[in-house]
């Protein structure tokens, strides 16, 4: 990791231009990633644009007053790529996650740099520097910055780190949660973090329809495998009936494991082309395993898929039924 660092030090210094990327659907944690780092390399005189696939959904919005989020459009924007001497991505582990962007990707002659935590990272990267025990690519991001340049630091810097931190720790008490982990926020704390008001702006910022979400996707949740397995099923009539987006999904995903019991839970939600799937396990369950059936992927106790050409209801099937080898398997919870 030192030697890396050193290498990113020397980049850091020659190369001027950067642009910086995360995954769709991007998180506190993908977008705090990106703005720290951009914020951080501007701050040093290099010129950076951060460009994501999707929206940067509305809880978020207040990171890009950490730095400015471009929508990627291809014909605004893939020159940028092409152009750029550093293509920099944060906490993606596929190239086919940065979809749009896919193409100016794979063509652009940038030096490319990958900084992540998820599991088996595909090898397109130049450089990369990936911990799987880190709970957040924000925690990485920590320890790079610091090395280069404690200073580098700042008020708003700290603040996005800080929220990815929270976020992919869902709020301190994920697994990969360490002693290191409290420090290093304690850290950023002292560097001008202030945790309640990143808590409010993330967790206390929803509308009415997002809790009528909550009540529809609570309601839906069944229980399968002797209990150990639960179910919450989202169809595109939910979204309509109560004016909400898929987006609004990924903060309920937490409530599928608070059943006695449950050891795995599974979020269906149905797209306008295809089935998104969210998997969240306990202690030993890799759910990583259980995406990769369906060509998705991501962490140990958290991981996604999307399957295309399939009803909801043949789906819920499918995947319940290829999830029930690894409840069997387990060793229960640790
Ligand atoms: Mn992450």
């Amino acid at each position: 990791m030192i030697e890396q660092i050193e290498r990113l030090r020397e980049i850091f210094t020659s190369k001027n231009s950067f642009v910086i990327t995360s995954h769709i659907n991007p998180d506190a944690d993908a977008l705090g990633s990106e703005t720290a780092l951009a914020r951080f390399l501007s701050d040093q005189g290099k010129r950076v644009i951060i460009l994501n696939q999707s929206e940067t959904p509305e809880n978020l919005q207040f990171l890009t007053a950490v730095f400015p989020i471009t929508t990627y459009h291809e014909t605004h924007h893939a020159q940028s790529i092409l152009d750029a001497e550093c293509f920099i991505v944060v906490d993606t582990n596929a190239v086919q996650r940065f979809k749009a962007l896919e193409h100016a990707f794979r063509k652009t002659k940038a030096l490319k740099i990958l900084i992540d935590h998820h599991l088996e990272p595909e090898p397109f990267a130049d450089i990369a520097i990936v911990d799987f025990n880190a709970p957040a690519t924000s925690e990485i991001l920590f320890n790079i910055l610091t090395k280069l340049d404690e200073q580098g630091i700042t008020p708003p810097v700290a603040e996005a780190l800080y929220a990815g931190i929270m976020s992919d720790t869902g709020s301190f008490k994920f697994p990969l949660t360490t002693a290191e982990t409290h420090r290093i926020t304690a850290a950023l704390i002292e560097r001008g973090a202030q945790p309640y008001k990143i808590y409010q702006q993330i967790y206390e910022s929803g509308n009415l329809s997002t809790v009528h979400l909550l009540g529809k996707a609570l309601e839906s949740i069944t229980l399968h495998c002797n209990g150990k397995v639960a179910a919450m099923i989202l169809p595109q009539s939910t979204f309509t009936e109560t004016g909400t987006k898929e987006s609004d999904v990924d903060n309920l995903t937490q409530y599928i494991l608070t059943i006695k019991n449950v050891v795995l839970g599974i979020v269906f939600v149905e797209l306008e082309n295809a089935i998104k799937i969210s998997y969240r396990s306990k202690g030993n369950i890799p759910v990583n395993e259980a995406a990769k059936l369906y060509g998705g992927g991501g962490h140990k106790n958290a991981a996604g898929a999307r399957i295309k050409n399939i009803s909801l209801s043949e789906a819920v099937n499918q995947v319940l039924n290829s999830v029930a080898p690894f409840i069997t398997n387990s060793k229960g919870i640790s």
